[in-house]
């Protein structure tokens, strides 16, 4: 019995192009997903018929590879790829690069792996704590400060590059860059080619920024390339150097920067992201936070400097980021399609390549897998809890093959970091922050500013 996808009414000719706000349009379709309770909406953005689906049940058959696979044509991706090419996260799968890339660097994103990156993502969390601590009794910019320190951790053990972001009072030109880029492809992904066409001076800006982000990738090579030369067995060197198991083949150079930037990008924004809304969550759950500084002072005592196997014990802080990434998963939406005409929910009909979009916000907190989706409550990642769970109702780090390559260096760096500074600082909101959430592709709280104090007293 197949049944039509009820729609927002749209405007004839234009369909609901011009109802997408500019800014936070995901915001926008979370906020539609509570006008259809069946779990799944249909729109016409720029000509492209699309789907919005956050039902656990119709997720879960989004997420059967054999039937669906990641879409990048007609999505933000498309024009990400003016500066990542067939870097792993924006390849088409029948690329040959995305099964080479994946191959070759897949070992290096283990959870065995991370104990090499340790050293490197400490003294970087390290570099964060003695900023913080030369600011005592004043206000800090947190969601800046995470991205210094999750850019100089994925460039540091990635390709042993310093940015030095902590020396400098001004964020990375990188960043301005990236973010006036990501802004562009999403905007171009929601309007007309031709209207793209006509916005010259955003497109030599466009240009320019994408030349920036390459000049960079490029001197970080050449310094590798030049200096240390070989037998590095970061990325970076693994990219270099490393052939492919199946076809015997190298990256081609193209690729490698490609990669390079793709790595830069994607192993920085969510990171920062996911532990500026955990640091938000904090504050606004003070028996959370009273948890977590129990763990801390219980495995950290005093100034005791974390280890590997320490931070890989920790349970309240992983469940705190956990509960972090369902409320705000730093993507909020990733897009599928079917490989051919299908029916899912035995009712509702998807062409073949119709572009079907996973809402996190929505799905996160579907009523059918979770209670009291809007309250932060860490227990639901209690293992008995956790195996109740729907098993489609929590997507953070995306699904199948295409799922996130850098979960585990995420989770080891974001537990690093809050660990320490839990250990060292206490935090509070003077100004009464109001979350103001920016997206560009992935999502961060923005102007994001809390006063820190050393907790000498340990209490
Ligand atoms: Mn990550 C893919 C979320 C950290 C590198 N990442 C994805 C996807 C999600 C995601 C969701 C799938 C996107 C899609 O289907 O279009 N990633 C995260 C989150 C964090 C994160 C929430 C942190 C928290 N990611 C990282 C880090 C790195 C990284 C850190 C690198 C060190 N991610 C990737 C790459 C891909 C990816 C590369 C693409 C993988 C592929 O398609 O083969």
């Amino acid at each position: 019995d197949l049944r039509p996808i009820r729609s927002p009414r749209g405007i004839p000719l234009l369909g609901n192009t011009p109802q997408i706000p500019d800014t936070n349009p995901v915001e926008y379709f979370g906020e539609l997903s509570k006008q259809f309770p069946e779990g799944i909406y249909g729109m016409d953005i720029a000509g492209v018929e699309q789907v919005f689906v956050y039902d656990p049940d119709l997720v879960a058959e989004v997420c059967d590879e054999t039937r669906f696979f990641k879409q990048i044509e007609k999505t933000p991706l498309s024009h990400v790829r003016d500066y990542t090419g067939a870097g792993l996260f924006t390849a088409h799968q029948h690329e040959e690069e995305w099964a080479m890339a994946h191959r070759i660097l897949l070992p290096a994103f283990s959870q065995r792996a991370m104990k090499t990156y340790f050293g490197q993502m400490l003294e970087i969390a390290q570099n964060l704590v003695g900023k913080w601590e030369s600011r005592e009794g004043q206000p800090v910019a947190i969601t800046d400060d995470y991205t210094r320190l999750t850019l100089d951790t994925i460039a540091l053990s990635g390709f042993g590059y310093r940015f030095k972001s902590f020396d400098k009072e001004e964020l990375h030109p990188f960043l301005n860059s990236l973010l006036e880029a990501l802004i562009e492809s999403m905007r171009r992904s929601q309007e007309l080619p031709m209207m793209t066409k006509l916005r010259k001076a955003d497109d030599r800006k466009y240009r320019q920024n994408i030349q920036l982000m390459r000049d960079l990738v490029e001197s970080v090579i050449k310094e590798r390339r030049e200096g240390k030369g070989t037998g590095e067995e970061d990325l970076l060197g693994l990219m270099l150097e490393a052939t492919d198991p199946e076809t015997g083949k190298l990256l081609a150079d193209d690729n490698v920067r490609d990669q390079v930037v793709t790595f830069l990008i994607a192993g920085h924004e969510t990171t920062s992201g996911l532990l500026s809304f955990a640091t938000y969550s904090l504050m606004r759950n003070p028996h959370v936070l009273a948890q977590a500084y129990a763990e801390v002072d219980r495995m950290l005592p005093g100034d005791t400097v974390p280890d590997y196997d320490t931070i890989m014990q920790l349970d309240v802080i992983p469940r705190i980021l956990e509960e972090t990434l369902r409320l705000w998963a730093p993507i909020p939406l990733i897009a599928k399609a079917p490989i051919d005409d299908t029916v899912i929910g035995d009712r509702y009909e998807l062409k073949k390549g119709t572009r079907a979009n996973i809402l996190m916000g929505a799905l996160h907190s579907h009523p059918k897998a979770w209670d009291r989706p809007e309250e932060f409550d860490i227990d639901r990642w209690l293992p008995e809890n956790r195996a109740q769970q729907h098993p489609h109702a929590y997507k953070p780090f995306g699904n199948g093959v295409r799922a996130c390559i850098g979960r585990q260096f995420a989770l080891t760096e974001a537990r690093l970091a809050l660990a320490l500074v839990l250990q060292k600082f206490r935090f509070s909101d003077t100004t009464d922050y109001k979350m103001d959430v920016r997206e560009a592709l992935t999502r961060k709280p923005g102007d994001f500013q809390l006063v820190v104090r050393k907790r000498q007293d340990h209490q």
